[in-house]
């Protein structure tokens, strides 16, 4: 350890006898499942923000968490939060982490004076990544904290902020190069509107196309071989978020040429805001070809916003792996935890907690859709309920007009079969 600001130095272990509260009951990293390490299948990563940045505050109140290094944004105390999070990354042995320019790095007076203290961050995070083997899942840019991204950042009606944003964009896909980062993510903070009574949407669905073609053709300029990925989500920060879940995302690729550049980053707060659940998201990710990435974490049902809760939810997490698993498993992405503790756990140790609690329920919710999918128990059912499909290639090849199809109907009479949706229920509820 590098910090004493957690109070143990050896990793957190897996014993599912342990009486300590900080032991992995279910996540055993190397466990072998279907020819893959449990390590290798989740590909855990622990974010910079929440954990580091965020200080506890609320519409209603200011800081919770008095961390030593909050006091000032200057470069030293940003590194202190650096060895801290490295030490946190390492407790618990977490393969990556994630995150954002704006969380490393004091912000400079200009582009420039922000270029270089990303830089020298990333001098200093690549030190730690080193020691501790700890890589980088993903890297992004912040670019909706600060007020002149207040009315969008590709999507604002100035020009120069549209420029500014391409510069932090370059910076920080650069520095995520360096960094040897597996993924560049992409989500629209502000990529949206409050009103349409100010608002051309036209005009800004093309200066967002724009800049997402810009930065996939400076990614294949500087050979970075990972995916961009777009992280939608329907609201908040504005009322209507332009990349609002994964089928809009996937029209707005279509629309600017990008189909075959692009996948997505899909969170699970953000699928219940937009009013579907995580696995419908991520069926249709997989349908659609475009799945990348997930940021785990947990959205209370009642609130409307994005509460970044750490998951609890064996079920939903095990649905969850199911169609990742379905889709042949993360490729270069990850299970991120864009999760934060609530503002009253304050200790050192409710961050360790909160991680060690969400790995194991991944860890199970794996362990259980890996053997659901091995023993076809949902995937046998679902192929018998298409069986007919077989031998009638012509229609869905359409070789067969309407007219055609229309004429093969006259003697038809289809009989209803049960959807059986209670037996198949039953049988998830066995294997979680
Ligand atoms: C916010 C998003 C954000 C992205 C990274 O709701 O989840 O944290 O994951 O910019
Ligand atoms: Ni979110
Ligand atoms: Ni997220």
């Amino acid at each position: 350890m590098t910090t004493d600001f957690f109070n143990r130095s050896e990793p957190i272990s897996f014993d599912p006898d342990s009486k300590d509260q900080l032991a992995f009951r279910h996540y055993d990293p190397e466990m072998m499942l279907g020819g893959k390490r449990l390590e290798e299948h989740l590909r855990f990563a622990v974010c910079y923000w929440h954990s580091f940045v965020w200080p506890g505050t609320d519409p209603f109140g200011g800081d919770t968490f008095e961390r030593d290094w909050f006091p000032a944004d200057t470069m030293a105390l940003a590194k202190r939060k650096a060895d801290v999070a490295f030490d946190m990354f390492s407790l618990l042995r977490a393969p990556y982490f994630c995150f954002h320019d704006h969380d490393v790095r004091p912000e400079g007076a200009n582009l420039k004076e922000s270029r270089d203290r990303l830089n020298e961050m990333a001098d200093y995070m690549q030190a730690h990544m080193e020691r501790t083997g700890v890589k980088l899942l993903w890297g992004t840019a912040n670019l909706f904290s600060n007020r002149r991204y207040m009315s969008g950042a590709a999507t604002n009606p100035d020009p120069d902020v549209f420029a500014y944003a391409a510069g932090t964009v370059r910076d920080c896909l650069d520095v995520t190069h360096r960094l040897g980062g597996e993924n560049y993510v992409m989500w629209g903070g502000r990529e949206g509107y409050e009103t349409l009574l100010n608002t051309d949407i036209a005009q800004e669905d093309a200066q967002m196309g724009r800049f997402l073609n810009l930065v996939v053709d400076y990614k294949h300029k500087i050979g970075f071989k990972g995916p961009i990925l777009i992280e939608p989500k329907p609201q908040e920060p504005t009322k209507h978020q332009y990349d609002y879940d994964v089928a809009t995302v996937y029209g707005f690729l279509r629309r600017h040429g990008l189909e075959g550049e692009v996948k997505v980053n899909i969170e699970q707060g953000h699928a219940i805001l937009a009013g579907h659940s995580f696995e419908h998201e991520i069926a249709t990710a997989n349908a659609l070809g475009i799945l990348g990435s997930i940021d785990m974490n947990r959205n209370d049902y009642q609130s409307g916003w994005d509460t970044d809760q750490f998951p609890n939810n064996v079920p939903e997490v095990a649905l969850a792996y199911y169609h990742i698993l379905q889709g042949g498993g993360f490729k270069t992405g990850g299970t991120n935890f864009d999760a934060k503790l609530r503002r009253q756990s304050l200790d050192a140790d409710d961050l360790l907690a909160a991680h060690v609690g969400a790995m194991d329920v991944c860890a199970r919710g794996l362990i259980g859709a890996h053997k659901m999918l091995e023993d076809g128990a949902l995937s046998k059912p679902l192929a018998e309920r298409y069986a007919g499909w077989q031998g009638q290639s012509d229609m869905l090849a359409g070789k067969l007009s309407l007219e055609q199809i229309a004429n093969n109907a006259e003697n038809l009479d289809p009989k209803p079969v049960s959807g059986r949706q209670e037996i198949l229920e039953n049988i998830v509820n066995r294997y979680v």
